[in-house]
């Protein structure tokens, strides 16, 4: 095929891998194992001038795109579809890094730079680069910004596209829009960085970023506590920000059931309290100096909690290794879902101060409508984004997935009633895109698929993911 004799030529023969000469199996299912694709081939560019010259060939021949970085999504939206007509193109070998400008307070890597590579990379030169999720091993700075990633310390820092500076894109016929400045203020007009952020690779490929760095925290101390329900939780979190305002750099909560999964399903889980109670939090502050005046202030604030009642107990680490461990269980959550069968996943968000009523509200309507219903209720609660998943009742027989539609509507029909939002963290790929219509209003989905039409007109660029057809 014409295509892909054009493709080697420009990328060279090794970086065209196709089906029927490679197992592609990594590429073209998505992590949760819900979808799998056959593509075309997967395209390795190797820089931006790489990426522009397939991008553009990819235009004269009417090929769609699906980008793909670390391939750790949520909803499916670097998976191509079965039609063996998309291509894949990996940006794992764009990973350099172009500048550190420390005074400046900046990074400039490439897409598909490992995002803990890049957290290291700050920290070498003392500095800190915030984002922080799960899966940071392997995501890529480039799908993180496709993404708008969340994580744990959205709290204190926001979310990616609070640390993006400039951008440069390779657009749908292959020019490269280059927004790389390392700028905190320009109000020249539109920003149109901010399009692409979030955009999920269906207007353009990222190649790289300046991303914004921060002081290094020089101490850092993280507590377990034992609430009774999630209004206790937000009292302590009010407790703890009158204390230590914005030391408080992350806020997450654990409902049991999700303790209890990841304890049964990761080897070397720990105990954690005499009594179980219903509801964990792990909270994390720092500071860049004062280590000692950090852990005064935090166990006056945790004491405060405890006398008062909005804590039941609390477990202070006291050391790297203990909060390494902690933190280790709350990242195994996905895992240990995934190893505990199939669920049913909610990335919402609602007011933080509706978190409580929300989850008192919806609780009960899954219980009646699925008797025996395993919530499994995690996240970032300083930020009022839940993973309220849904795990089947233990007696369920049939295909717990096929209730999608239905548990769907329980709890994201909640979700609107609160005025929140049905995708907080994780996109829409292909797994949430039918919920557009359902929850955002015509006016929103109309400019939306004009934007799109604008900057591709096409319709290559990751076609199928984040607009329904
Ligand atoms: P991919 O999965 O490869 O791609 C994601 C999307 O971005 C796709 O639509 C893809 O087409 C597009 N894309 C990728 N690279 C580019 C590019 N260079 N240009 C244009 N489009 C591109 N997410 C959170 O927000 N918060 C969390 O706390 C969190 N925790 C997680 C924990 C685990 C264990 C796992 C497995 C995932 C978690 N995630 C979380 C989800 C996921 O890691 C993020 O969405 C992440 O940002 C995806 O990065 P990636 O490089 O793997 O992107
Ligand atoms: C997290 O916060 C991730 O751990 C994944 O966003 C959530 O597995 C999930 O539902
Ligand atoms: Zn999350």
């Amino acid at each position: 095929m014409r295509f892909l004799e054009e493709a080697r030529a420009l990328l060279g023969a090794a970086h065209v891998l196709t089906p029927d000469a490679e197992d592609l199996s990594a590429y073209t299912e998505d992590w949760r194992r819900r979808y799998q694709g056959r593509p075309l081939a997967v395209l390795r560019p190797a820089d931006t001038a790489q990426v522009s010259a397939v991008v553009a060939l990819c235009a004269q021949h009417g090929v769609a795109i699906v980008p793909q970085g670390g391939n750790s999504g949520m909803c499916a939206g670097a998976t191509p579809d079965g039609s063996g007509k998309q291509v894949v193109l990996l940006l794992s070998r764009l990973n350099r890094v172009r500048a550190v400008d420390a005074l400046n307070n900046t990074m400039t890597v490439e897409a598909g730079c490992v995002l803990a590579k890049v957290q290291e990379l700050a920290a070498e030169h003392e500095r800190f680069f915030p984002l922080s999720i799960g899966s940071e091993g392997s995501c890529q700075i480039g799908g993180n910004i496709a993404t708008n990633a969340g994580g744990i310390q959205v709290l204190r820092y926001g979310n990616m596209r609070d640390q993006v500076l400039g951008l440069e894109v390779v657009l749908p016929d292959g020019q490269v829009l280059n927004l790389l400045k390392g700028l905190r203020k320009d109000n020249t007009g539109y920003d149109l960085k901010h399009l692409f952020i979030g955009a999920e690779g269906t207007l353009g490929i990222i190649t790289a970023a300046v991303l914004k760095l921060y002081p290094a925290p020089r101490a850092r101390t993280l507590a377990l506590v034992a609430v009774e329900s999630p209004q206790r939780a937000l009292e302590l979190l009010a407790v703890l920000r009158s204390h230590l305002a914005d030391r408080v750099t992350a806020f997450e909560i654990m409902g049991d059931a999700v303790v209890a999964m990841v304890q049964k399903h990761i080897p070397g889980t720990p105990a954690l309290f005499d009594k179980r109670p219903p509801w964990y939090v792990l909270a994390q502050v720092s500071d860049s100096s004062g280590a000692e005046a950090l852990q005064t202030a935090f166990e006056e604030a945790l004491g405060q909690a405890l006398e008062s009642g909005v804590a039941q107990d609390v477990i202070i680490t006291s050391s790297v290794a203990q909060a390494n461990e902690l933190w280790a269980m709350r990242d195994n959550a996905s895992a240990a879902q995934q190893r505990d069968g199939h669920n049913i996943k909610h990335d919402m968000a609602v007011p933080v101060s509706s978190v409580p009523a929300f989850i008192d509200e919806v609780l009960p309507q899954l219980e009646i409508a699925y008797p025996g219903v395993r919530p499994v209720v995690f996240g970032h609660l300083g930020d009022g984004n839940l993973h309220f998943n849904v795990a089947r009742p233990a007696d369920w027989v049939g295909d717990w997935l096929d209730q999608s539609d239905a548990v769907n509507a329980i709890v994201l029909d909640a979700v609107a009633r609160y005025n929140g939002s049905f995708s907080a963290e994780h996109g829409l790929g292909m797994l949430k895109k039918h919920e557009l219509p359902l929850y955002k209003t015509p006016l929103e989905l109309d400019l939306m698929r004009r934007i799109k039409a604008a900057l591709d007109p096409q319709g290559l660029m990751n076609p199928g993911k984040v607009l329904p057809d």
